[in-house]
């Protein structure tokens, strides 16, 4: 059957359950397809033979730069920093988690367009990041096509500030400036998801939304699509560790873009410039296979970078 809404990830599509049967996926692909499109997020086990060593490794690669005392079991873990960002510039297995070619084609051929890793995020503890959608800060246009992988890098129980979700939260509308009546290219905000909060906040309690944690096994892994509500509940136990990496990935042909610092119905759109994690190659933005080019009058954006979240 010929998809016509290519402008859809597949497994977002409205066709879906008429597509899926044509895709020829094996019983587990038809799984994770079927749970990123009633849930919005999907959990699979990590395809990768060495992935413990890499995590061993990451470990100790990363580990001094958090400023975090790692050896005493019982010191506090949450007064360093929380993350590192594009550490695949200079790790070869945070970048081989990352390129991990089995997720690439999984992704590629859930969405129908071919994916690419183009940030990770290392967290040694928990975020305690409120919830929120990926897709504020960054979307695609059409939209959808971006998606994070997150994985355990050790188990993570109850006291250990879990990653918790809006199961379904993904089909709510798709959060904007517009929807929220609000300006956003140019503007100035200390964390690009906070305009949004109080619109998240009133769609969970209409829908009656209870968030649910992810009390992941090491070398679990989940998938979250662009617009699900998600985010790293509260770490009850300072002492506690939550090694965990997140990948996010982007389709090919699509504008790249962030939406919290634009207006898209005015065309003023904050684009990305973005390199592809898996070989170092520039991805232009694309729309309908044409190269397109920067606002010509756009100014950089403003932002204070230490609060940044993404
Ligand atoms: O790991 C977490 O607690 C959430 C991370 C997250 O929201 C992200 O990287 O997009
Ligand atoms: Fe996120």
């Amino acid at each position: 059957m010929k998809n016509i809404f290519p402008g859809l990830p597949l497994v977002e599509s409205p066709l879906f359950p008429a597509l899926k049967s044509k895709w020829g996926l094996t019983t587990e692909e038809e799984r994770i397809a079927d749970d990123l499109h009633e849930k919005g997020f999907a959990v699979f086990d990590f395809p990768d033979s060495d992935l413990n060593g890499r995590i061993d490794r990451i470990q100790r690669h990363l580990g001094p730069r958090y400023g975090i005392d790692f050896e005493a079991a019982d010191s506090d873990k949450t007064v360093g920093e929380r993350r590192i960002q594009d550490a695949w510039k200079e790790d070869e297995d945070v970048r081989a988690i990352a390129a991990n070619q089995a997720v690439i084609n999984l992704l590629s051929k859930l969405y129908g367009r071919k994916a690419f890793p183009f940030q990770t995020l290392n967290f040694p503890i928990g975020t305690q990041q409120d919830a929120h959608s990926d897709s504020v800060h960054f979307s695609s246009l059409p939209e959808r096509f971006l998606c994070g992988v997150w994985l355990a890098m050790e188990d993570i129980g109850p006291d250990a500030g879990p990653l918790f979700y809006h199961p379904g939260s993904h089909r709510w509308p798709i959060m904007s400036n517009a929807l929220i009546g609000r300006r956003g290219y140019g503007s100035d905000l200390i964390s690009a998801q906070d305009p949004y909060g109080p619109a998240w906040r009133a769609l969970c309690e209409a829908h009656g939304s209870q968030e649910e944690v992810f009390l992941a096994r090491k070398g679990q892994a989940l998938i979250w699509c662009a617009n699900l509500l998600h985010g790293g509940s509260h770490q009850k136990n300072s002492a506690l560790t939550r090694w965990s990496q997140v990948t996010h990935y982007y389709f090919d042909d699509c504008i790249y873009y962030t939406p919290a610092f634009s207006d898209e119905t005015l065309g003023k759109l904050q684009l990305r410039n973005l390199v592809s994690v898996s070989d170092g190659q520039l991805r232009p933005n694309k729309y309908l296979g044409e190269p397109v080019k920067a606002h010509s009058e756009m100014p950089r954006r403003r932002l204070f970078p230490r609060f940044i979240f993404k």
